[in-house]
């Protein structure tokens, strides 16, 4: 394995930079094999004493190099492969460089590259975190921040459309077919945000009215086949402009705002100022084409990186460290907003199911590290769930403390204070506790801590003194490189049911007011609340709401948990209580106990909701176990197999149990069905088709049909999606014919092949591994194409434990194999895809030693910065 040049980049030695970039003049001249820039820096140094100018640069042709003017000759200047450094350079100085790259060799996706083919494809950039340094020499860090002006020149037949940072500054005609765009973005920014776009692209345009009175031209760019599907990430950008000019008083700051999509890209989208970029399956949808999931992903996701405008570009990060600065905040506002547009109680089910099976199965493995990690190897590998989602969960319960009006109070603080500059953590719980006079210092502990706390509930009734006693206890696991744990402030939400459901007066003291739910807050290890004056309790509900990234284990019975189920009005809990049965069945299985009475009594108890008047996407929920990765992630040791059986075990019984009422309910549900877009609508579908699941469980002749059906009837990808993937996982006869159909349907539309492969890669049967190997060589598929490798392989791999875990190592062989040739295109993606390993260690014997004797080879030859990092963290002891 390739040693990293230099060691780990640590937190604790950041020094501010010795010197800024007071304003960036670039000029591109376009090609696709061959582009020259030319970067003119006007360079302040920020110390007394004398520092030499040292600018990241990797992979550049270096062409002229002028300072103040004057050409600089070899011996004034050092160029290795990471940097160019000039030793004597005067306090305030011009820097002038040419460098050419060749745009169409890389293929690695960062920095400026090529999407689609050298005949018609388009140049775009991607910059962050360390991309910009690919494009030219610059100090390529987030806390230098510098006005931008660009000009891009280019032949106009092959790039008509030259687009860049900021508000147009003119354009016009050149020599031999050639034209050219200047841009002008005046907000300083840091080199990550920087962004190009420049090829043959269609729009579409909106004017908006900002609520402080800008007048701004909206505008989303696809190429030509794809225009006609970026309607609804239009409206959805529009209600997110609205949404935070009312929320948080934010107000979009330039006269346009452009979006691009791509289909090669190695994220969801990126947030370039004024110029975001998406990645298509993030951007494109439509009803025939577009499944429910999809819409919600691009509202979600348009959403998220228009609210960066503020978190995260107007106010950035100091280093990378601070990256949950921006992730975890903006990700804790999308989360907010689309709470506000949809179901909130949906969405928060669903944050919590990502961030269970993403962000704690990366806290309980060799990969965890804090939501501000002390150091890294290679930055790319931080973008996780740790820093997005347990960091939005971590904004969550600062704004939890503060309430409502505080927490505005304390964000218009945090804009006032640090708008243009580049913050630290400490930072935003300064501005956000000292406009509320709160210390919100403790939370800090929770940004250096990795691991998941464990806490620890126990109940007490006094019947003689009526009160109730809550004794909370908190423990969180050793993690590496960290083995010594403190306790964290747990903010936990309440209420104490009694027998007829409904939530008893509650209060700490005799002199307070009774409230039918409370917050309290466990600081130290362990600790005792007691609720006074209090009727007996027939169940406390703990945790309402999610109010902390906790695993939480209480003393309720299972009698207990179904009685939550029955009658708990928070959605979210009452949904919890499900999970948490089916949890407590499923180790009850996999224990091997003759008899499990939490599985007879989830079953019951869901039996008995089935028929209750339930909110029908809540009910879909209610009536799935959890997902396989979020219990993995609690077994130790796993046998995949078994975990997988006991799962497929909880859904059998359960459709046994409500028996001929699926089909009904699956007929009545249909019956309503158009592929309508509301809320409503797509709740209906998501029981409709939960039902169909569950009913080809149980039913081998008359389900598979009305899937086969409905599978070409469908109005919306929704149900057409449905229906195969379940023929699919039941190996229906019918299933074969609908796949071949769905090939044919969508084999021009990437997007919806993508769905194709991922569909395939999910069958959980042994011979997947063949059929995913088969598919590696399928004309459509590439390696190159960070989609399709995530809908075959991350697919394969994240999702499909019978087949790549299976038991004699060919699905561990098969990533291996792949991730060799992937690594050499683009590490990123490598990366990423190498996480599906890291588990190794808890595995059976048996699997164990194969997926560690893949690790070991891969780790054995040369491989790149990113994925050495992996593959070196995953096996260290
Ligand atoms: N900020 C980008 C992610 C960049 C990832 C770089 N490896 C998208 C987002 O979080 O909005
Ligand atoms: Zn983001």
């Amino acid at each position: 394995m390739s040693v990293p040049e230099h060691g780990p980049v640590r937190l604790a030695d950041y020094r501010a930079p010795a010197w800024r970039v007071v304003a960036a003049t670039l000029e591109f001249d376009l090609d696709i094999q061959a582009t020259q820039v030319r970067a003119r820096l006007e360079l302040r140094r920020t110390t007394a004493d004398a520092v030499p100018l040292r600018l990241d640069g990797i992979g550049l042709q270096l062409r002229a190099i002028r300072l103040d003017g004057r050409a600089l000759a070899p011996h004034e200047y050092a160029l290795d492969e990471e940097a160019l450094q000039i030793v004597d350079v005067p306090a305030t100085a011009v820097l002038e460089t040419d460098v050419t790259l060749d745009p169409s060799a890389n293929s690695a996706l960062s920095g400026l590259y090529l999407s689609g083919s050298a005949e018609h494809g388009f140049l775009l950039t991607q910059c962050e975190a360390e991309g910009f340094r690919r494009i030219t020499y610059y100090p390529d860090r987030p806390d230098v921040l510098a006005p931008f002006h660009v000009t891009l020149r280019a032949d106009r037949a092959r790039f008509p459309v030259l687009l860049a940072n900021g508000n147009p500054a003119g354009a016009g005609e050149l020599a031999d077919g050639r034209h050219w765009a200047a841009w002008d973005d005046p907000h300083p920014k840091p080199s990550y945000l920087f962004a190009l776009v420049a090829g043959r692209l269609e729009h579409i345009e909106q004017p908006y009215e900002t609520a402080d009175g800008r007048a701004v031209t909206l505008r989303i760019f696809a190429e030509a086949d794809a225009i006609d599907r970026c309607g609804y990430a239009m409206d959805s950008l529009v209600r997110a402009m609205r949404w935070d000019e009312r929320e948080y008083g934010r107000n979009y700051d330039l006269d346009v705002f452009h979006i691009v999509a791509t289909h090669d890209f190695n994220m969801g989208a990126m947030e370039n100022k004024g110029l975001n970029i998406f990645n298509a399956k993030y951007l494109l949808a439509d009803p025939q084409r577009s499944s429910d999931e999809d819409y919600a992903h691009v509202e979600a996701i348009v959403a998220h990186e228009y609210f960066h405008n503020w978190t995260g570009n107007r106010v950035t990060c100091r280093d990378w460290f601070q990256l949950s600065l921006k992730e975890g905040l903006t990700v804790y506002r999308e989360q907010q907003f689309s709470a506000d547009m949809n179901s909130a109680t949906l969405k928060r089910i669903e944050d919590v199911q990502l961030l269970r099976r993403a962000q704690f199965a990366e806290d309980a493995g060799p990969l965890a590290h804090p939501v501000r990690p002390a150091e890294y190897s290679a930055i790319d590998n931080f973008y996780t769930a740790t820093v997005y989602d347990k960091g939005a969960e971590l904004v969550r319960l600062v704004a939890g403390r503060l309430g409502v009006a505080a927490w505005r109070r304390g964000m218009d603080e945090y804009f006032r204070r640090h708008d243009g500059q580049a913050a630290t953590v400490e930072q935003f719980l300064a501005a956000l506790g000292e406009s509320n006079g709160i210390d919100l210092s403790p939370y800090l502990a929770w940004y250096a801590q990795a691991g998941t706390p464990e806490l620890e509930a126990r109940g007490d009734y006094d019947a003689a003194q009526r009160r109730y006693r809550l004794t909370l206890r908190q423990h969180t696991p050793p993690t590496p490189g960290q083995a010594h744990k403190q306790p964290l402030p747990i903010p936990v939400r309440l209420a104490l049911l009694g027998a007829d459901g409904g939530n008893l007066p509650l209060r700490l003291s005799a002199d307070a007011a009774p409230a039918s739910e409370c917050v309290i807050e466990l600081s130290g290890a362990e600790q005792q609340f007691d609720f006074v004056d209090v009727a007996a309790p027939r169940a406390a509900s703990l945790l309402r709401g999610f109010s902390a990234p906790v695993r939480l284990q209480t003393d309720l019975d299972a009698a207990d948990l179904a009685f939550l189920l029955r009658h708990e009005s928070d959605g979210f809990n009452r949904w919890e209580a499900a999970q948490q049965l089916a949890r407590r069945a499923i180790r009850g299985l996999l224990a091997g106990a003759d008899a499990v009475p939490e599985l007879a009594i989830w079953c019951d108890t869901l039996t008995w909701l089935f028929g209750a008047d339930i909110d029908p996407a809540l009910l879909a929920e209610l009536l799935t176990p959890p997902d396989y990765n979020e219990l993995a992630a609690q077994c130790e040791p796993l046998d995949p197999a078994a975990l997988h059986a006991a799962r497929e075990t909880l859904e059998q019984t359960l459709a046994q149990r409500l028996g001929e009422a699926l089909a009904a309910r699956h007929t009545l549900l249909l019956r309503s069905e158009s592929g309508g877009l509301d809320g409503a609508a797509r709740g209906r579908r998501r029981l409709l088709n939960r039902c169909l699941r569950l009913w080809l469980r149980i039913d081998a002749e008359l389900a598979p049909e009305v899937a086969a059906t409905r599978y070409v009837l469908a109005p919306s990808m929704t149900e057409r999606l449905a229906a195969l993937a379940g023929l699919l996982a039941q190996d229906a006869p019918q299933a074969q014919k609908a796949l071949q159909d769905f090939a044919r349907r969508y084999d021009a539309d990437a997007v919806t092949l993508d769905k194709w492969f991922a569909l395939q890669a999910a069958v959980p049967r042994a011979d997947t591994v063949e059929r995913v190997a088969a598919l590696l060589r399928h004309p459509r598929f590439s390696l190159r194409n960070p989609n399709r490798v995530s809908a075959l392989l991350q697919g394969f791999a994240a999702r499909n434990p019978i087949a790549f875990h299976r038991s004699d190592g060919a699905g561990y062989r098969l990533i291996e194999q792949a991730l060799r040739e992937i690594d050499a295109l683009n590490p990123t993606t490598a990366a990423r895809l190498a996480t599906t390993l890291k588990d190794w260690r808890r595995l059976e014997p048996q699997r164990r030693a194969l997926l560690q004797a893949s690790l070991r080879r891969l780790a054995a030859a040369d491989s790149s910065h990113d994925l050495g990092d992996i593959l070196r963290r995953s096996l260290a002891d």
